[in-house]
């Protein structure tokens, strides 16, 4: 029974943050090998989420590794604009 409710509110969430993601102007947002994720908006640059859920910032240019072994290289450094966007996300719940 617990585990039912628990699922149905996982399923939630996903479909909530879909939504959001969509509005955000993100086009992508790739997991990396150290937990982080790099979000990629609709004009190419990044902006950083660590694993903990924080944007954080990067420099241009800096070589990052995807989960699946991907190098991608930061371009931009979107604090400000994934911080809207985040911010956004957790509000609009
Ligand atoms: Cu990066």
């Amino acid at each position: 029974m617990l585990k039912k409710i628990a699922v149905v509110i996982a399923g939630g969430v996903v479909a909530v943050s879909a939504f959001a993601w969509d509005d955000g102007g993100i086009e992508k947002s790739i997991e990396l090998k150290d937990g982080s994720t790099v979000h990629v908006f609709k004009d190419g640059k990044m902006g950083m989420e660590n694993r903990y859920g924080y944007v954080t910032s990067m420099d241009d240019g800096h070589v990052m590794e995807a989960k699946d072994g991907q190098k991608i290289a930061m371009k931009g450094n979107e604090t400000a604009r994934l911080d809207a966007v985040l911010y956004r996300q957790y509000r609009g719940q």
